[in-house]
């Protein structure tokens, strides 16, 4: 075929060939053909094994990288290729920016995916990966830059028509300054980091006597977690919901959202339940927050997936809070809703195709719940309660999915996040989504550590959680240890001991019955019941 046929590029982007040299028009083509035949995943557990699925249905080769503690680890099997990059400790491995590049270089990496955690959110390693010629799949190390950092988030953000919480416009530079703003803002207020996110160093002020000596806390625990002392004020918005808008943008200008997630039900800021799409929005809401999380998006040039956090108050008012600037924990809700595989979405994004639908293609089909099954212990505390997976068995059937990193007999190592897993289910409605999980907590068969598994199950029972009606105070309002049933096995044990014991009994009885009767009694007889 002449290459001059080829105007449109294979990836349906329309980029002008190269008029007037076939060797340009050679190299040209190789290089959308060539572009990321090897990734390289610089994570572990469940979500490098997710990424890989997807490079595997794309063709493409994977590396994986994995520190001691993880050399059984089922992620390390499945890819094409592993290297260990060190010892468990993730600051001397899976942290190790050079080392995985270096193990780009040796094995002819073309691309990084950094998943969630650990590297992805570190706009050193995107440019040191830039830098070393490998395609980094995310966002640039710009747009990292904008949104990691609270308020110059806000200050990008402000070039569109986004609602934000009132409070200060920026900074806090003195305690005097911070006082005016509080009292003109309207007691109760937040202190926030602009460093910080995702609830850390975050300080609830009542009254304008505690300002100061919460505003010098706030200050000395932000310098010291974040190395930035910069704070700023919000008003406290009580008994908000969490709303989180998933966006999608390729490098041509194209934005689309992909709905919501509801992510109101936390503990302590760690997600329990998360689901999409939310009860509470109407079309024209989601509409409304999908264009704002899309202008979010704008503001800082954003390429590839990434997460617009908003809190919506009891008057269905929503305020964006930050971006995420990463594929999430949760994405699976929103894939389960909208049949797009979003890591093979920051692939095609990354090797620069253009989208393949606009926002009008899209649509919700159905509902999907997604729970964090960890090993801790819900009746201690959720103190961590690793150990070794003695029975792991996963549930199955229409409408659930585990995304997991673990196989029976595997012991979950100290060193990283305890999660287990990720069960998620859909159903073509909320109400057959609860039933479906409920139905697969109860077929989930895991036994070694004690898991959050019945912590979820009481949640999703809940009359709360059931109509619909919570916000994210909904563990700390609902919630006592003492309400879980998780006696479950041992009664059963307990069951299955007094069964025996009876059937013991009412043989004996039945063979002195049958010796007093002089009838020889036959040891196949004897557990009978008659
Ligand atoms: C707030 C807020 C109330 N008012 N901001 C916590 C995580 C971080 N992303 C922002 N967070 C909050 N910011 C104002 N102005 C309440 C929270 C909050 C919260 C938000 C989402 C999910 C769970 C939460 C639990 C406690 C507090």
């Amino acid at each position: 075929m002449h290459l001059d046929l080829l105007q449109t590029r294979l990836d349906g982007s329309e980029k002008a060939l190269p008029q007037n040299s076939s060797i340009l028009k050679i190299e040209y083509f190789s290089s959308i053909i060539s572009s990321m035949k090897k990734i390289l995943i610089a994570n572990r557990g469940e979500i490098a094994l997710r990424i890989m699925r997807t490079c595997k249905e794309m063709g493409i080769a994977t590396v994986a990288v994995f520190s001691e503690a993880d050399r059984q680890a089922p992620f390390v099997k499945y890819a094409d290729e592993a290297v260990c990059i060190g010892p468990p400790p993730s600051n001397q491995s899976y942290l190790l920016m050079d080392k995985i590049i270096e193990v780009c270089h040796q094995l002819g990496v073309e691309g990084i995916h950094p998943g969630y955690g650990f590297l992805s959110e570190n706009s050193d390693f995107a440019l040191k990966v830039k830098q070393a010629g490998i395609t980094f799949i995310g966002p640039s190390a710009e747009a990292m830059d904008i949104m990691g950092d609270k308020l110059s988030a806000k200050a990008a953000a402000k070039k569109y028509k986004i609602p934000m919480v009132p409070g200060s416009a920026g900074a806090i530079s003195s305690v005097a300054e911070g006082k005016r703003i509080a009292t003109e803002t309207g007691f109760p207020i937040l202190i926030k980091a602009s460093a910080g996110g995702g609830g850390k160093g975050m300080r609830i002020v009542e009254q304008v006597a505690d300002f100061e000596e919460q505003m010098q806390l706030a200050v000395s625990e932000a310098t010291s977690a974040f190395g930035d002392g910069a704070v700023f004020i919000e008003r406290y918005v009580a008994g908000p919901r969490h709303i989180e808008i998933q966006v999608l943008a390729d490098n041509h200008g194209h934005i689309v959202y992909l709905f919501e997630r509801e992510c109101s039900i936390q503990r302590r800021h760690q997600k329990v339940i998360e689901e999409a799409p939310s009860s509470v929005l109407t079309p024209g809401l989601r509409k409304q927050m999908g264009e704002c999380a899309v202008d979010v998006a704008r503001a800082c040039n954003y390429t590839g997936v990434g997460t617009v956090e908003f809190l919506l108050d009891e008057k269905h008012n929503f305020y964006f809070l930050e971006m995420n600037t990463r594929l999430q924990v949760e994405h699976p809700v929103t894939e389960m809703i909208t049949g797009i595989d979003l890591v093979k979405e920051q692939i095609r994004v990354a090797r620069g195709e253009k989208l393949g639908y606009a926002q009008e293609d899209l649509r919700i089909y159905g509902h999907s719940l997604e729970v964090r099954v960890y090993a801790e212990d819900p009746c201690n505390n959720f103190l961590p309660d690793i150990g070794r997976l003695a029975t792991y068995r996963r549930p199955q059937g229409l409408g659930v999915r585990v995304d997991d990193g673990f196989e029976e007999g595997m012991d979950i190592p100290i060193y990283y996040d305890p999660m287990i897993s990720k069960l998620v289910s859909f159903g073509k409605d909320r109400s057959e989504a609860i039933s479906r999980m409920i139905r697969a907590i109860d077929d989930y068969r895991i036994t070694g550590p004690e898991t959050t598994l019945p912590f979820c199950r009481f949640v999703l029972c809940h009359e709360a959680f059931v109509s619909g009606n919570f916000d994210t105070h909904f563990i700390k309002h609902h919630f006592k240890p003492e309400m879980l049933d998780t006696e479950r096995e041992d009664e059963a044990e307990i069951a299955a001991i007094l069964g025996a014991k009876l059937l013991q009994e009412h043989s004996q009885q039945y063979q002195q019955k049958a010796q007093s009767n002089g009838q020889a009694v036959s040891a196949w007889t004897t557990n009978r019941l008659v």
